[in-house]
Order: C-alpha cells, then structure tokens, then sequence
C-alpha cells in the first residue's frame, strides 16, 4: 500500500475462485474497484480457501485460482501499489479463523442464511467448512484491521458476524480488532440470472447459458444474450413483474451509463430482438479490452508468480502483526 502521510482507509475485497468470474462479479465489483483504490488502501485477495466448500479437482482448483489471480491484475489494480494476493498464501487465515471459532456461538453462525441455502444447493456435501465459512470471513477482514468491507446484499449477514465476534472479543480483552463498517461505493447493479432472473446470476451455475463469463468469445456472448429469459410484452421498459428486462436493461446500463428512462426512450417501439442485440454487442465491447489484457498477462506466469509471491509478503507482513496480537491476549505461550 501506498505510504502516505495522510491516513486513507482500509478496504479489503475478495474474490472466491470457484470458476470463471462473470458479468455479475465485473459489474457488481471489478469495475467498481480501480476507482476504490484510489481514495482508499486497498488489499485484493483471491478466496481459494473459500472455493474449497465445494468438491473441486484439484487442476482445476490451481489453475481457476491463477487464473482469478491474473484477473485482478488486468483490472488494472496495480500490484505495487495495493495489496493483492492469494489468500492460501497467507497461513494466518486459517490461524486466526480457528482461534474466532472459538469465539462464535454456534447459534449464531446456524442463523446464516447462506448457509442454509448453500446446504440445500450442495446437499449431499454439506461439511462443516460451509457452516464456519462466515468465520473464515472474519478472519480475513479483521486480520488486516480493514476500515470498511464492500458487500453486496448477500454478504451483508456475514459483515455483521464478523463485527459482532470483533466487538466480542474487544469486550473480553481490550481493544485488538478494528470493527469494519461495509463499504458502500458506486452502484454496480445485481446481475441476475439469463435464464431465471429471479436468482443472482453466479460463476458456479451448473447451467452455462445463466450467465456470461469473462472468457466468452464475442460470438458466444451475442448467443446468451439473445436467449436469455424475458418475457411476452415485447416493451422495454424497467418494472417489477420483468425481471429479465430489467436485467438487460441493468447490464445495458453498466455498459453505457445510461440510466433507465434514456434506455426506455432509445428502444421505444422497438423490440427485444433489437433490444437484445445492443446489449449483446455493448458488452462485447466493454468486455474484449479486459479479456485481452487479460490474456496477455495469463501468458506472462514469470510476473504472476512475482506478482502473488509479492503480494503474499506484503499481506502476511500485516497479517502476522495481527494474529501474534491475538495470541498474546489470549494467552498463547510465545517465545
Ligand atoms: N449477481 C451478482 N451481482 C452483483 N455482484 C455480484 N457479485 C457476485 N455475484 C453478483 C460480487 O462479486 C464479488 C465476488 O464474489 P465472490 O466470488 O466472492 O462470491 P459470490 O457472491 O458467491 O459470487 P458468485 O459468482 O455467486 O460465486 P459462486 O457461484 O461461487 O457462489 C463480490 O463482491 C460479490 O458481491
């Protein structure tokens, strides 16, 4: 992070390398991120530890975590500057997440919904690593004293157990963790689904027509769009009961910044069919720059490598500041 004289704030971002990131993860935070590091210290971390809730093979697990990784730098976040790395490299998450477990309550962590959703969507693995999830996330953010935390309305439950097992422990042994507020920046937007826009559209949707990856070729992008879910009017319009025009209106918008009356306006007595072949072919070109940067880097595993192992340092350098904190107030016998 940058030394400055003046004390900015932390902000502390991950990503979960559970696939390909899409349209949602970009819109909804990617793209919001350039812009947050430059009023903020901020620290990127790719959540392998995170993916592993679910059954992975393990080459597919390293190479979607370099992958994520390489991701972040494309954005543009500048490795020098911020802190961006992956979190397995950094042994005091798992640490610290084990010295919180022991200071969450178990009612507490069943209240957590996702949870209660991830379990019926992977039922039959339902490990505890799915239960104490929402600790690990703790751990993450309050390893690095982060000022604010941005979440998305699902994660918003999980922000807030991280805050109480913070004041928590500041209750029991004195001031030790900053508590983290959630960050709210730039409107991204909630991407939803292309083929059930009543749910989030997600990296790890079995069916790969509900979403748009960053990887998709420019032809396969026009094809999901065109199919996805919208409706019978046949009038673009933003309203309530057309969830699927509304979420091509919002990824229209993230691609113009357009707002929502201009977009009415532009295809008025049009029909889906144009409707659709203009987002189709804005995000094909708000996404080939960073597909190609991206593939640029990808190519270049000397300066990944350089990057994470540089970004791994920096981050366990404040992680270990933390974590030695911790134990002593716990009592821990250090030498
Ligand atoms: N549908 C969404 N709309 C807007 N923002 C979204 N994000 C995820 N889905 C949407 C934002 O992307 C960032 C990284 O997310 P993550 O990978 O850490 O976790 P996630 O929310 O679980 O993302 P996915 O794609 O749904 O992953 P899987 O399928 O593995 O569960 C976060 O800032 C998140 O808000």
């Amino acid at each position: 992070m940058e030394n400055t004289a003046e004390k900015k704030n932390v902000v502390l971002s991950f990503v979960q390398s559970s696939g390909t990131p899409t349209i949602a993860n970009y819109f909804g935070a990617f793209k919001n991120w350039h812009g947050m590091a430059v009023e903020n210290d901020c620290i990127f971390g790719v959540a392998d530890l995170h993916a592993i809730t679910v059954r992975n093979t393990p080459a597919d697990l390293r190479r979607r975590s370099q992958e994520m990784y390489a991701w972040l730098l494309a954005l543009g976040l500048e490795p020098e500057k911020n802190i961006v790395f992956l979190q397995s490299h950094v042994p005091e998450h798992s640490q610290l997440a084990w010295i919180l477990n022991c200071y969450t309550q178990f009612g507490e962590a069943s209240r957590m919904t996702q949870f209660k959703d991830k379990s019926r969507q992977h039922a039959d693995n339902v490990n505890v690593g799915l239960f104490t999830y929402p600790i690990l996330m703790a751990a993450d953010i309050l390893l690095y004293q982060a000022d604010q935390v941005p979440v998305g309305e699902d994660q918003k439950q999980h922000l807030e157990i991280a805050r109480d097992i913070a004041e928590r422990f500041n209750g029991i042994y004195g001031e030790t963790f900053r508590v983290p507020a959630p960050y709210i920046g730039k409107k991204g937007g909630r991407i939803l689904s292309l083929q059930e826009p009543e749910k989030k559209m997600s990296k790890s949707d079995p069916n790969v027509k509900a979403f748009v990856s960053l990887t998709d070729a420019d032809d396969v992008i026009v094809k999901k769009i065109k199919s996805a879910v919208t409706d019978s009017e046949a009038c673009v319009r933003y309203a309530e009961t057309k969830p699927g025009v509304n979420n091509l209106m919002t990824i229209y918008s993230c691609c113009t910044g357009k707002d929502f009356d201009a977009i009415e306006a532009e295809f008025a007595g049009k029909g889906y069919g144009d409707f659709k072949a203009a987002v189709a072919e804005a995000l094909v070109e708000e996404l080939r720059p960073v597909r190609s940067e991206f593939e640029r880097i990808l190519k270049d595993k000397a300066y990944i490598e350089q990057c994470a192992r540089t970004g791994a340092e920096r981050a366990e350098a404040i992680a270990r500041r933390t974590v030695r904190k911790v134990m002593k107030k716990v009592g821990f016998y250090q030498v």
